[in-house]
């Protein structure tokens, strides 16, 4: 069977672009795959985090994983900094990448930018997530367009690897979706709806409430005409809303054009206001229900025990090719 990983960040609320770019899509592999869906709270240490909130929001992804119906029976759940081998493997990786690959990686000089003091682990977070892959045998990596990069990497680093050492690793392949791998922020939609971005309006949280929805959307940004068509270039705003129109309600792009003919943006926000909530209403019951069930810590207890036994083997195998003596 062939083998799916992904991670998502715990860094503050999951929007719908993370869901509609990844998570979703999680969801629809566990029934064809054998997946492992990792917390990586590791990565998101690559900027400050207020302890009390990483600890909050590593267990809120865990239950928010779920909610979305990730099944624990089907798929494994855990936390990156539960199996130390991701830590390891990184730094026998990172000792086999070049300054200049890490030099080339857009996010690394979007996120640094204008940082007074930007930390090596900003810097070499692309290995760490080259070895969260290379260490399960994965096969296939469902992510959004913004991780395809450091796929690119991940894919380069475990070619040489294998060519230096021996056939060790899997080549991974990236799984982007052909539709909604890149959902826009709301209040800029020439750029990618993102968790960091201050203007709370500019995003829509899965745990949002009904009135956060409707005013984030009914406030987001579109163009001067009135037309609902699909138009990335000339209409970026109405293109994302529409993108997200299409993929909640499994309704093609023509369609939506017909349908909206001769109607303004008011109307066909209104619609997408009430879409949205209808979608993530039930995603929010199921998550009360796992918070309060108390069964999170269960689920990513039993899942790191998985995740270690299935990453010390191809650990040990990376050592041995390496030289490390193994008693
Ligand atoms: N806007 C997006 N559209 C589609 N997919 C997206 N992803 C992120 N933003 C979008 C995908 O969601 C998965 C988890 O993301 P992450 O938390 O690991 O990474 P991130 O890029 O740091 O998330 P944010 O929200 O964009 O945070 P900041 O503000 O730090 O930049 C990944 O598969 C990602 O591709």
């Amino acid at each position: 069977m062939k083998r799916v990983l992904s991670g998502v960040q715990p860094t503050s609320e999951i929007h719908l672009g993370n869901y509609i770019g990844a998570i979703k899509r999680f969801v629809e592999l566990q029934n064809e795959m054998d997946c492992f869906f990792c917390v990586v709270d590791m990565h998101s240490i690559t900027i400050p985090q207020d302890p009390k909130n990483l600890y909050e929001n590593s267990l809120k992804l865990a239950a928010l994983y779920m909610a979305v119906g990730i099944d624990p029976s089907k798929a494994t759940i855990f936390l990156q900094s539960q199996v130390p081998a991701h830590a390891e493997l990184a730094w026998y990786l990172q000792c086999n990448t070049y300054i200049g690959e890490l030099n080339r990686m857009t996010q690394f000089k979007d996120k640094s930018q204008g940082k007074e003091v930007v930390t090596t682990g900003l810097y070499t977070y692309p290995v760490l997530m080259a070895a969260d892959i290379l260490l399960y045998d994965t096969h296939y990596v469902p992510v959004g367009e913004d991780q395809k990069q450091h796929l690119e990497l991940c894919r380069d680093i475990a070619i040489r690897f294998n060519k230096k050492f021996g056939e060790t690793f899997i080549i991974p392949e990236p799984l982007i979706a052909k539709f909604g791998a890149r959902i826009m922020s709301l209040d800029d939609p020439t750029k990618k709806m993102s968790k960091s971005n201050e203007n709370k309006y500019s995003k829509i949280n899965l745990l949002d409430s009904p009135s956060k929805i409707k005013k984030s959307i009914m406030k987001a940004v579109t163009d001067s005409e009135s037309e609902i068509r699909y138009d990335v270039k000339n209409k970026p705003g109405v293109s994302n809303l529409m993108t997200i129109y299409s993929v909640l309600t499994k309704t093609s792009l023509e369609d939506i054009e017909k349908r909206y003919e001769g109607q303004g943006y008011g109307t066909f926000k209104k619609d997408l206001v009430e879409i949205v909530i209808s979608s993530l209403e039930p995603i929010q019951k199921k998550y009360k229900e796992i918070i309060e069930s108390g069964e999170v810590e269960k689920v990513l207890k039993e899942g790191a025990e998985k995740a270690k036994e299935v990453s010390h083997k191809i650990l040990t195998d990376v050592k041995k090719k390496m030289g490390f003596v193994i008693f």
